[in-house]
């Protein structure tokens, strides 16, 4: 055989060694409940396996978190806040009429004030916000866990997502039971000793600091508790893997 054919064929095995092990690990990772929602087409089995791996190696790692020295100023904002009449109406009320509402598997669907979320306990933060396109910066973060909340509508057993919605229609995603259950996982309320400013998602936006920046959505009005994804949307879990994004982005 010449050298060149053998190589061809060594290439060949290799791909083929590698595609049946993806192909394997993500009949596994369905048995065990590993898949991701956008576990599906060409980049699927890529997704399941950094998910289960994610989820095999430990849900509740907790991420860095920083001192007040090492806080960004000024810190960057993404994108441009709503421009609506409605929006700018409750801007000009203090956001004293935003609610949060929470329902679909829950005993008690719920509604909340800016107000009653910030008489809940507080845990505050200083973590990284790391954007998908490059930039990041550390800033500090105060807010409910989003547990104690989740906690309060009483969660029901079969429940595997939050969904969460953004007055931003466009955008919304989801976590899953680990993630909207990990310490670290806050609706934050205020940002560096004051209230969240608008440009980053204020009054209320999600901070959840072991995903990259595009699932700490900003103003933030509605979260519904369900078993599955797979009838929302595309079915992706998300408006970022609608538009080609991992919905796990766990750094
Ligand atoms: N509603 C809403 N949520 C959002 C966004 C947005 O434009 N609208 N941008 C996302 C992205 S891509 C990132 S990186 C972070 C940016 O947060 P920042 O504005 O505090 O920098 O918010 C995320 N949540
Ligand atoms: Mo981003």
């Amino acid at each position: 055989m010449s050298p060149s054919r053998r190589k061809w064929i060594a290439r060949g095995a290799t791909a083929l060694a590698g595609a049946s092990g993806v192909a394997v690990a993500a009949r596994l990772a369905d048995k065990y409940g590993l898949i991701p929602p956008d576990g599906v087409g060409v980049w699927g089995p890529g997704e399941t396996l950094t998910y289960a791996a994610q989820r095999l190696l430990g849900a509740n790692a907790l991420a860095r978190e920083f001192t007040r020295d090492q806080i960004t100023k000024p810190p960057r904002a993404n994108g441009r806040p709503p421009q609506d009449e409605e929006f700018k109406r409750l801007e000009a009320s203090g956001f004293t009429d935003w609610r949060l509402a929470i329902s679909g598997m829950v005993d008690r669907p719920a509604t909340f004030s800016i107000a009653e979320l910030k008489s809940f306990p507080q845990r505050g933060q200083i973590t990284h916000l790391a954007c998908e396109e490059g930039w990041s910066y550390i800033a500090e973060w105060a807010g409910v866990p989003l547990s104690h909340v989740l906690n309060l509508v009483g969660m029901q057993p079969r429940a595997r997502f939050v969904v969460y919605y953004s007055f931003q229609t466009r955008w919304w995603d989801s976590l899953d039971m680990a993630d909207a259950l990990h310490p670290q996982t806050i609706l934050a309320l205020g940002m560096n000793g004051a209230e969240i400013p608008v440009a980053h998602g204020g009054p209320l936006r999600l901070r959840v600091p072991r995903h990259l920046g595009y699932k700490s959505l900003k103003y933030v009005t509605r979260m519904v508790v369900t078993d599955t994804v797979k009838n929302l949307g595309k079915g992706l879990g998300g408006a970022t893997p609608e538009r080609g994004y991992a919905w796990y982005a766990g750094i």
